[in-house]
């Protein structure tokens, strides 16, 4: 890996949508993205679960499905690489909820938005590793309860996983890379300014400048599986 900087020991990595994109996930704010064929306040809320479970259910059921039918990509495969070889601190925060980092060999991985192929159960608050569909409402494998399975994600409003983790990782950093996501979500969107008032360099690596591009130190664009590639290896 090249840095301009002192070769850095610790790494953090932020993910999004755009590093999924050439596998053939769809991303969310791109024109044909997810939030321009479904609105978020119907879908992606707990307010809109409680007032129309089928739509939402349907919504991830399809998404859920997509997932199974995709493979890692070059900067999955990249990121694989460096988590593999990497012999400093390495975190991957991915806001991504398909299992393409992991499927690729990604170890050291924080899904902070949640995952797909996961449902946690509203009644006794145990998760379960789930392929199927979630819209005949099945009941917990633990509890018993039926109707109290949901898909295992993070919605606008609630609060994202393993944050003391991230910010931590994210205040020791050497270095911090933001890969394929708009900066559009926090707060995710706002770990680059906590890196660098931390004294970290900051890398983006996109497709197009982000709205937080003015942030890093370095932004370079173009497809993660040209970028990400040249930038681990
Ligand atoms: C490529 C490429 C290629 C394409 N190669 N690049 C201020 C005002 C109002 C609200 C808020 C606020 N501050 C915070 C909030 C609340 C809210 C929020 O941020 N809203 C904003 C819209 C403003 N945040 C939350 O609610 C979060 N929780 C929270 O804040 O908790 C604290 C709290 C709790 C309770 C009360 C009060 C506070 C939770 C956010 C959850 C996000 N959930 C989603 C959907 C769930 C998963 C799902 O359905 O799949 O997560 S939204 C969606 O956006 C998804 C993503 O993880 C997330 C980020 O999107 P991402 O990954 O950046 O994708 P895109 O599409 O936006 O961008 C793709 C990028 O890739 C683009 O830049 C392309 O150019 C690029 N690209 N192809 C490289 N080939």
């Amino acid at each position: 890996m090249s840095e301009g900087r002192q070769r850095p020991r610790s790494i953090v990595i932020l993910t999004g949508a755009g590093v999924s994109a050439e596998s053939g996930i769809d991303t969310f704010r791109d024109g044909g993205g997810l939030w321009e064929q479904h609105r978020v306040e119907d879908v992606a809320t707990p307010e809109a679960f409680a007032r129309d479970p089928e739509l939402v259910l349907r919504f991830y059921d399809m998404r859920r499905a997509r997932i199974q039918e995709v493979e890692p990509n070059a900067a999955h495969e990249a990121l694989a690489r460096l988590d593999a070889h990497w012999p400093g601190e390495l975190t991957i925060i991915t806001q991504n909820v398909d299992d393409l980092h992991e499927r690729a060999g990604a170890r050291r991985l924080i899904h902070m938005h949640g995952e797909h192929l996961k449902a946690w159960c509203m009644t006794c608050d145990s998760r379960h590793h789930w392929r199927g569909t979630l819209i005949d409402r099945p009941a917990c494998p633990t509890c018993a309860m039926p109707g109290s399975l949901r898909p295992d994600i993070v919605w606008f409003g609630e609060m994202p996983y393993r944050m003391g983790e991230i910010f931590n990782a994210v205040a020791r950093t050497d270095l911090f890379v933001s890969i394929g996501t708009s900066g559009a979500v926090y707060p995710a969107a706002g770990l680059v300014k906590q890196a660098r008032e931390a004294g970290a360099a900051t890398l983006e690596l996109n497709l197009e400048p982000s709205q937080g591009s003015r942030w890093f130190d370095e932004a370079r664009h173009g497809p993660a599986t040209a970028l990400v590639p040249a930038w681990v290896d």
